[in-house]
C-alpha cells in the first residue's frame, strides 16, 4: 500500500490592502494593447518593441512596495514609449472620462492621453506588486485614499499626465463637466498635474469646453467659481484662457444618446 502525503502549496501571501487587485490577465492585456495599437491604430508606431515595453511596465512595480511607488520606477517605461503629439492636438478632460472619448474618436486627429500608446495600454487597468514577491497582487491592490497616494497606478497616471501636458504644443483644449460641484477641482489630476505642466513657451491657449448634462441645463458654467479659479491659475503662468459652454459638436454626441431630449429637437 503506498500512502501518498500530499503537500498543499500555500498561495502566495501578499499584503492585504482595501483596493481590488491586478486586472486578471494584466500581462496579456497589455502586450495585446501595445500589439493592437503600434500595429493597428497607429502603424507609424510599428517600429516600437511591444516585448521590451511590456517587461519595462511590469518591472517598474514587480517586487516593490506598491505604496512606495515613484515617476523613476516609470523613466524605463516612459522612454520606451515616447511619442508626438502634432500641436493644437491635445485634448484634456476631467470627469468626463466617457463624453470625451467619444469625441476623440469621431475627431480622430484629436488625442487624449487615451489615445497616445501608454494611455491606451493602461486605460480602465489596476495593478500592483509585492515588496515581499515577483508575483502581481490579484488579490488587492492600495486604494487611493484608504491605503495610500503614491500607489503603482496613481503615480502611474500622474506621471504619464505630466509627461502628456509637457509635451503639448499650441492651443490646448480641455472637456470639463459643468453638472458636477466642482467643474476645475483642484485635486484632480487636470488641476494638480497639467495645468503645472503645459509649457507657456509652447502652449499659448488652453481652451476649456464645459458641458452639461443634457437632461438637467443649467446657467452658465463658464462663469462659475472654480473656473474663474483655472482662468486665474493660467493668467499667473501667462497662458491664455478661453471657455465655451455646451459646445455644439459635443452637445450633438449627447444628442445621440437623448435624441428626444428637448435640446436636441430643434433642426439643425
Ligand atoms: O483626475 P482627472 O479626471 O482630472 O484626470 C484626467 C486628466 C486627463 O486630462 C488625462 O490626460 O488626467 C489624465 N488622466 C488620464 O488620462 C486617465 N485615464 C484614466 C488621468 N487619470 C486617468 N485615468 C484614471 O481616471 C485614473 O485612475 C484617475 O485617478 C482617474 C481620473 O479621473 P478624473 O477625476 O475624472
Amino acid at each position: 500500500v503506498v500512502v501518498g502525503i500530499v503537500m498543499w502549496r500555500q498561495p502566495p501571501q501578499h499584503q492585504e490592502w482595501k483596493g481590488a487587485g491586478t486586472t486578471a490577465h494584466f500581462y496579456e492585456i497589455i502586450l495585446g494593447r501595445c500589439y493592437t495599437y503600434t500595429q493597428i491604430v497607429r502603424p507609424e508606431l510599428g517600429h516600437k518593441d511591444c516585448q521590451k515595453i511590456g517587461k519595462a511596465f511590469t518591472n517598474a512595480f514587480l517586487s516593490k512596495d506598491p505604496c512606495g511607488s515613484t515617476a523613476q520606477d516609470y523613466q524605463p517605461l516612459m522612454e520606451l514609449t515616447n511619442q508626438t503629439v502634432p500641436c493644437d492636438k491635445t485634448l484634456l478632460w476631467s470627469k468626463t472620462n466617457e463624453l470625451v472619448h467619444e469625441y476623440a474618436w469621431v475627431q480622430r486627429e484629436l488625442f487624449t492621453l487615451e489615445n497616445t500608446l501608454l494611455g491606451y495600454m493602461a486605460d480602465g487597468l489596476r495593478w500592483c506588486g509585492d515588496l515581499g514577491s515577483s508575483e502581481m497582487n490579484y488579490q488587492s491592490c492600495p486604494d487611493r485614499r484608504k491605503d495610500c497616494s503614491n500607489n503603482s497606478v496613481s503615480v502611474f497616471w500622474n506621471t504619464v499626465s505630466k509627461r502628456f501636458a509637457e509635451d503639448a504644443c499650441g492651443v490646448v483644449h480641455v472637456l470639463l463637466n459643468g453638472s458636477v460641484h466642482n467643474t476645475f477641482d483642484e485635486r484632480s489630476t487636470f488641476a494638480r498635474v497639467e495645468v503645472f505642466n503645459l509649457h507657456p513657451e509652447k502652449v499659448h491657449t488652453l481652451q476649456a469646453w464645459v458641458m452639461q448634462d443634457i437632461r438637467n441645463i443649467s446657467s452658465d458654467s463658464c462663469s462659475d467659481a472654480s473656473i474663474k479659479n483655472l482662468k486665474l491659475i493660467l493668467s499667473k503662468r501667462n497662458i491664455t484662457f478661453t471657455c465655451e459652454n455646451n459646445y455644439r459638436p459635443i452637445r450633438f454626441l449627447q444628442c445621440v444618446k437623448y435624441p428626444e431630449h428637448s435640446s436636441c429637437r430643434s433642426k439643425i
